[in-house]
Parts: structure tokens; sequence; C-alpha cells
């Protein structure tokens, strides 16, 4: 058959667009799922060991008397370079034992380790040929992370590398720490540490095996760009095509909850540091990692240490949220863990022995804030296995899961698989009959299979603007589906004689109100549960004369935390508009106290901020309202105060020790959104 020229034509086209489009999908999905394939074993894994390892376990935190040091030591301390590289000598960590160290983690349950090949003081962990600044250097003279990539490979345990960008020991990293006079800058050259770097990782992906995960830190500083990150993520992937990298690669991270921000960033997971998300995040993939104590080197002073308990529940409330945990250990000189280390571990490792099937390969709960303890979930052949991780065990052998509209089909106890429970359905929940004593009082994990994948209904959320309250609040409570609320004020379950909500609720004393889904009279979904408490009112002041201005004292004095001001001279006095520490003298080690009276517009409760690099703190009418005290960047603290209308003592105490430096007051009441404290309600006599 002939076709017409202008028919033959169109066919092409159709057939081409047809054609190109499949591709452009085709690629998508591709991309996708190699993405998905790569990050297989990450979110299997689940639990991960940190290690934080180099010169700076020789001092365990403490320089000339202060014992707050850790890894970030020839910083917080001061320590000149010459004086630090005085530790290359005395690093002989002869009890290391690379096997020892991968069996503690694999006994713990974990499934990776990321040790530091390199922290920020720019020492390495291994025998780098572009660097004297490395192991080999000291008396020890052995590669630690070639024997540590043979102890994984044996223990089928992948091993990553912690990789800092910051490095305060090269010469042509920049910008200089400014308190080093005596270190120029003079003919340092950026682009000639990049080049450095990156021949350190061609080492360490080359030379090392299949290595996990790359994990770059210290990228914050102004001379790494946006350009450097993607130009290293890609560096790094042409070496190993399957490695992971994290955020911390490019300049996307969003503060400590270290969540990639909106935009074309590179990295595949977020780094949480510190922190556990509120919520799940689904479609992302992250990591938190943690401390068990509060510092990631070894601190020999440091005995602040987490329990075991809390560290298996936070394993257990990470992976509800769909995230790795990402647990340190700061390794002390001898090459040895911190007994207190090792003594968490083993208690992990027994709990992980019975439970280890809630944690790996598991997906985030569908359900939302539970009152006994978290959820996660895996799919079955046919339906889903639900885990139930029952921290606080229930008194009347009745666990209830709320607002679930799917059937069960069987349930049991990790601990003793074989005995199953009860499930009976009442109303919105499943209710499991458990035993009086739970087999884990830290958290026994219970399991409940399921037809199909989750069908969850969530309690109503309720909606208000502060749970303190002076006189009177206006509560919502709000559902995206056309069903019936009920609520009860009196912390009891509401039930099918509570009232119907209709419109917004106005509470003028102390309540909890619970609220539930209802469809005719049946409960759909669980509780939702708010405490409003009302508080008393502070009463103002009249004071007389009173002018524009804050009165401030300025000190000088090296401190850790907020001195007592009182007992010290001051150096500078006057009047300014805000909190402002322009007038200071010296560009660190200072402090500030200001003093005045605070216009207070209207009744009700106010809520104040500093936001501070380093310590601060805020008082009203000379009770403590925001403690912000410390040595921090900059870190927002706040707290609640109600307050009548007319004037309030205010006083706001900051001090600097190095490093960067900022102050911020907000303040956020009724009818005011949250923002900084305007002048004009400052006043002083
Ligand atoms: O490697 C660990 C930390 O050393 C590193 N990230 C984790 C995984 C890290 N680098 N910077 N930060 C964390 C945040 C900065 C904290 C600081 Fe400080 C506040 C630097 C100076 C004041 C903490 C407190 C470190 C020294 C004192």
């Amino acid at each position: 058959m002939r076709l017409k020229r202008s028919t033959a034509y169109f066919l092409v086209v159709m057939l081409l667009g047809t054609l190109m489009s499949c591709s452009v999908q085709d690629q998508i999905e591709s991309t996708v799922q190699s993405e998905d394939a790569r990050m297989e074993w990450w979110r299997e894994a689940r639990f991960g060991m940190f290690i934080h390892w180099g010169l700076y376990a020789i001092p365990a935190g403490e320089w000339n008397g202060q014992t707050n040091h850790a890894e970030w030591i020839r910083t917080t301390a001061e320590i000149p370079l010459d004086t630090y590289d005085e530790f290359l000598p005395e690093f002989n960590p002869v009890k290391f034992d690379a096997d020892a160290w991968v069996s503690m983690a694999k006994e713990a349950g974990m499934k990776y380790i990321t040790i530091t090949s390199k922290h920020h003081d720019g020492f390495a962990l291994y025998d780098s040929k572009v660097s004297d600044y490395d192991v080999m250097s000291t008396p020890f003279q052995r590669d630690i992370l070639k024997e540590l990539a043979e102890a994984c490979r044996k223990a089928d345990i992948k091993l990553c590398f912690y990789h800092s960008i910051m490095d305060w020991h090269h010469p042509d990293y920049l910008p200089r720490r400014n308190w080093e006079k005596e270190r120029s800058a003079e003919g340092a050259e950026f682009p000639r540490f990049v080049d450095y770097m990156k021949s350190q990782l061609k080492e360490l992906l080359t030379e090392y095996g299949d290595i996990g995960v790359l994990w770059f830190d210290g990228e914050w500083e102004d001379t790494w760009t946006h350009e450097d990150g993607v130009e290293l993520y890609d560096y790094v992937r042409s070496f190993q095509s399957d490695i992971i990298i994290n955020n911390r690669v490019d300049k996307g991270r969003q503060g400590m909850q270290g969540l990639t921000a909106e935009g074309d960033f590179k990295g595949d997971f977020g780094t949480p540091e510190q922190e556990i998300p509120d919520m799940g995040l689904p479609g992302i993939d992250w990591e938190s990692c943690m401390t068990m104590n509060d510092h990631w080197g070894y601190n020999k002073n440091d005995d602040n240490w987490k329990s075991a308990k809390d560290l298996i529940q936070k394993l257990s409330d990470i992976a509800s949220k769909g995230g790795n945990f990402l647990l340190n250990i700061g390794p002390k000189a001898d090459g040895t863990f911190p007994q207190e280390s090792i003594d968490r571990l083993k208690a992990i490792g027994s709990w992980m022995k019975v439970n280890s099937g809630s944690i790996y390969g598991t997906s985030a709960s569908p359900f939302e804030h539970l009152s006994w303890g978290r959820v996660t979930q895996k799919a079955l052949p046919s339906g889903t296995r639900l885990y139930l991780h029952v921290f606080d065990w229930p008194t009347d052998g009745k666990l209830r899961l709320s607002g679930i509209r799917n059937n069960g089909l069987r349930a049991g106890l990790l601990s003793s698989p074989s005995t199953m429970l009860e499930i009976e359905r009442d109303n919105d929940a499943l209710v499991i009959t458990v035993p009086e004593t739970s087999p884990d009082p830290i958290n026994a994990v219970v399991f409940v299979d399921i037809e199909g994948t989750p069908e969850v209904v969530l309690p109503p959320q309720i909606i208000f603007e502060e749970e303190h309250f002076v006189d009177e609040i206006s509560v919502e409570l709000r559902h995206d589906k056309d069903l019936t609320i009920r609520y009860t004020l009196d912390g009891s379950l509401p039930t099918l004689e509570s009232p119907a909500y209709s419109e917004k609720l106005s509470i003028d004393r102390s309540v909890t109100i619970n609220a539930r889904l209802f469809e005719n009279s049946l409960a759909l979904s669980g509780v939702s549960g708010q405490q409003l408490t009302k508080v008393e009112m502070q009463k103002s002041s009249s004071p007389r004369n009173l002018k524009q201005g804050l009165a401030y004292r300025y000190y000088e004095g090296d401190w850790n935390q907020l001195p007592n001001f009182k007992t010290l001279k001051t150096k500078k006095q006057g009047t300014l508009p805000d909190f402002d520490f322009s007038p200071r003298i010296e560009d660190e080690h200072f402090g500030f106290e200001y003093n005045g009276y605070i216009n207070i517009p209207e009744n009700g409760a106010y809520r104040f901020y500093t936001s501070s690099d380093d310590g601060s703190q805020l008082f009203i009418n000379d009770q403590l309202v925001v403690d912000n005290d410390g040595l921090h960047g900059m870190v927002e603290e706040n707290g609640l105060t109600a307050l009548s209308k007319g004037y309030h003592k205010i006083r706001v105490t900051f001090f600097e020790k190095s490093g960067g430096d900022g102050l911020i007051v907000s303040w956020k009441g009724p009818n005011i959104p949250k923002n900084e404290v305007p002048s004009e309600v400052l006043f002083k006599q």
C-alpha cells in the first residue's frame, strides 16, 4: 500500500515520538531501579557501627585541665599544629585486633562498620602514599584499614569510610581556624587540597576491596561548593559504581536534622546527627548517627552513657520511621573499645538474637504515635507481618493495635514464636492477649500477621496554638474523612455516648482532650490525646522613667559555660537598642549581660527563644525561661511564660569562646508570629 507523503511523515513522527518517550521513561525507571538495587543492602541492614579513632584518642578528651574535648580537641583546645603532631610518636595501639572489633559489631547485630579514614584533624588511619600524616608515621606502622577490610570480608560485614572534607592539617586546606595566628595561609591553594583529597579517596576506593558507603563530613565551610560536591560524588562513583554516598558530599544538608534540602543536591541518604526525626519520611533514605555517651572520639571523663534500654529502644524507634542507626564507638589509644561500650554492644546483641527479624529489612510503621511502643513491618508472601515493639507492657494483658481495618491472621512473641497469641477485634482495634509479664521489659516484640497491606485510620488531629494558655484557648479537631469525631475532656476513652465534634472548642480550664473517629456505631480510629494546661499569669510592674534601649555590660574571659557575671569585673557598659554584641573589644572569649524591661502588648502565654553560639540564657522577672547554656554552634532553645499586659523585667546573658558567634532573641505570643524581639518593646530605666 502506498501512503500519502504527509501520512507517512505523520506516522514516522508518531513512531519516533513513541520511541523517544519510551526511552526517557525507561531511563527514569532504570535509574530508580538501579538506585533501589544499590540501596538494597543498606535498607536491609538498618544497623551499623560508627568508629571515631585517631590521634585524639591519646589525650582522651583532656587538655590543660579541661576535660570536655574529643575528636575536635585540636580546635576546641586550640592546640598548635606542632604540638598536636607530638601525638604521632605516641600512637601505638598494640591491642588493636581487627577481628575482635568486627566480631563485636557482628555479635551486636550490626551489618556495616563506618570508620574514620580521616577526621577533621587530617590524620589518616591507613597507609596513604600521598601523605606522611598517616599511621605509617607512627610507631604502630600497620595499615589499620587493611586489617579491618580483611576482617570485615571474612565476617561478611560491609566496610565503609568516613572521610572529612575539612582538614586542619593540610597546608592547602582553607580557611585556617581563626585562632591559628601563626599558621600562615600564604601560598595555600584550595584546588590543590581537593586534588590531594581525591588521591586519598582513590587509594581508599581501589586498595581496600568493595566499600559500602563513603560518608563525607565537614562540608559546611565556605570553601566547599555545590560544584565541588557534584564533582566529588561522580569521582567516587567512578571507582565503585554501586557505592553509596551520604548527603554531606554536597551543600544540601539542613543543620543537625541532616536531611537534604529541596533542590538538585547530591547524596544518597540524609544524615541526622545525634537526633531522630519525629516522624517517618516516606521515600527518603536516612541514617541517624549517635554517640553512646556525649563524645564521638574517646573521652576518658565522659560517663554520661546512654543505657542499653535507651539504645535498644532508639534502634526500634529509628527502624519504625524507616531509617538506619549508626551507633558510635570511640576506641581507646591502646586499640580496645571502652568497657562501657562493650557492655552495651553485648546487651543490644542479646536483644537482636531474639528480635533482629523486627529490624532487618523492615519498613516504616503505618501508625503514628502509639502509647506503648513502636511498629515495623515486612511483606509476607501473602499479607504483611507487623512487629509490635512493646516498651510499656500492658497491665491488663491486652495489647491494643488501634485504627487498623485488616483482619489479624496470627500473632505471637518473637521470644517464643511457636506459642500463638489470641487476636480479637474491638471496634477499630486488634486486641492481642499477651502474657501477664513481659518476656523482655526493655522491648518485647509481638508479631501480628494480617491480610493484605495495612489499612490504617489515623485518629483526628488536635490543633491549637500553645498547650499552655492563660484565659481560654480555641481547639480544632480535624480529619480528612467525612466521619464523626467524638471527644472527651476528662482523659477517658471517647465512646458512642461522647459528644460529637461540630465546631471549634473553646477551653477555659486545664483538660485532657481525647478524640476518635466513628462511622455510625463503630469506632474506626485509635485515640489522639492532648493535655492543655491553664497557667497563672505573672503581674506586670510599673517602672518609672523608662527610656528606649537595654543596659549592657561587657566582660572578658575564657569560659565553657556562662560564668556568674556578678563576680566579674565589667570591662565596658552602656546602652544598646537591642541584643547586639558589636561593642565587644575582643573577637572571642567575651560575655554580655543585657538588662531592661519588655513591654508586653496583651495578656497571654509567651514563648521566648535564644539562638546563640556559644551559650545564652534568658530571664523574665528573674526567672529562668530559656536555658541555652554551654559550648555549641548556633543552637536554638526556648521556654514559655505567661505574662500580663505591661512591663516585665528581662535579662539575657551570652558568652562566646571561639570560632563562630551569634545571638538572636525571638518571641512568639498571642497575635505575634515568631520573630526577633523588636527594639520598640525594649526599655531601660
Ligand atoms: O564526626 C562527628 C563530629 O566530629 C562531626 N560529625 C560527627 C559525625 C561534627 N563536626 N561538626 N559537628 C559535628 C558539629 C559542630 C559542633 C561544634 Fe563543637 C560545636 C564545633 C564546635 C562547637 C562539638 C562541640 C564539637 C566541639 C565542641
